[in-house]
């Protein structure tokens, strides 16, 4: 029997950091034999905050590089830039026509953007989750792996899918999300009320990026912001330490009980050192492979040419069905 589908990506709008890899990449790994799967550098998303042209396409080819650094096999799954399917702007403006202003309005990541990029409130930024929707739609997909974050704007690709479906019958499969119970949001480590977040350039201790230095990993997470009680708990009421052993049971696969009792008594800072350790062992393997791909151009590229080939021919199959329903003219 045909494997079930999983499509899902991330912004080139820098290099990703460790809560991008806890909240999603790392359950992409841990599925890819189970499904067939897509995985999708979505910088057209990432238009709708000003990038850097040379920066941008540089993180693109970055974020490749670390999605197979990171353990995806590029032969099994299909790895492309969204660009480089036009399938999926094209969904995306059809959609368009089926999503309405008041859902958008609701949209809590258009909200915070708006307030952070004050300057920019671009027309992308607000019709951002109908992208979105076209990219899960436009596969068939049935999973989609995400961080908390993405909730609502699953929600509404389903919402959108569901309504389609309705006035033309059953074009498109309706996605499930894929949120794990641990990982699925890291907190920044200077604020923990707040996500870790690629844009989030006010404080640089606050993110973990997968290439930085593992000094500056451990630096960083020496700083992180915890409370004065010296108390290691997993409760709401600190987040700061909840945080740190979110970090660590996503790394290490340990239970609340079985870290809380690794940690009872002991104090902030062996405490820290054993979480940067953990995350030191785990980006450093990431960091290796990396650079040993980052050498190996030529691969690279057939790697991106071959997938490419594969995304644009599935996604025209859903994009004609698409198109024949709602009455475009045959070619
Ligand atoms: N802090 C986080 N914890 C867990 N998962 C997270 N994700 C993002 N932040 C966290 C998940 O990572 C995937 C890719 O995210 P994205 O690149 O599409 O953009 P985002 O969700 O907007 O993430 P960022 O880091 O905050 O990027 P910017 O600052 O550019 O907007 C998604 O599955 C997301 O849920």
């Amino acid at each position: 029997m045909d494997k079930k589908i999983i499509f899902s990506g991330m912004q080139p709008t820098s290099l990703p950091h460790l809560g991008n890899y806890l909240g999603a990449i790392k359950n992409w790994v841990k599925e890819q034999e189970n499904y067939n799967c897509l995985f999708c550098v979505v910088d057209m998303h990432s238009l709708t905050v000003r990038q850097e042209p040379a920066v941008l396409r540089k993180n693109s080819r970055d974020l490749v590089l670390l999605y197979i650094a990171c353990g995806l096999d590029p032969v099994k799954n299909i790895i492309y830039y969204q660009s480089h399917v036009p399938a999926h702007a094209e969904l995306a403006w059809i959609l368009n026509c089926y999503t309405y202003m008041g859902e958008l309005n609701r949209m809590t990541q258009f909200k915070d953007k708006s307030q952070k990029f004050e300057n920019n409130i671009n027309v992308g930024l607000f019709e951002y989750p109908v992208l979105m929707a076209a990219d899960i739609l436009l596969f068939q997909t049935d999973l989609v792996p995400v961080g908390e974050d993405q909730r609502q704007h699953l929600e509404l690709s389903r919402d959108i899918a569901i309504r389609f479906n309705n006035i033309y019958g059953d074009v498109f499969k309706v996605p499930e999300p894929y949120i794990s119970q641990v990982g699925s949001k890291i907190m920044g480590l200077a604020d923990p009320t707040k996500k870790m977040s690629k844009s989030d350039t006010d404080n640089e201790n606050n993110t973990i990026f997968l290439l930085d230095d593992p000094k500056r990993i451990a630096s960083k997470i020496k700083r992180a912001v915890t409370d004065s009680d010296n108390e290691i708990r997993y409760t709401a009421e600190k987040p700061g330490i909840k945080n740190l052993i979110d970090i660590y049971m996503t790394i290490t696969g340990k239970s609340v009980a079985e870290a809380e009792k690794e940690f009872s008594g002991m104090g902030y800072g062996t405490f820290k050192e054993i979480i940067a350790e953990a995350v030191v062992e785990e980006v450093s393997k990431i960091q290796e492979k990396y650079l040993e791909l980052s050498k190996n151009k030529d691969y690279i590229d057939n790697i991106i040419k071959d997938n490419t080939e594969k995304a644009n021919y599935l996604a025209s199959k859903t994009l004609n069905k698409v198109k024949k329903k709602i009455g475009f003219a045959a070619k």
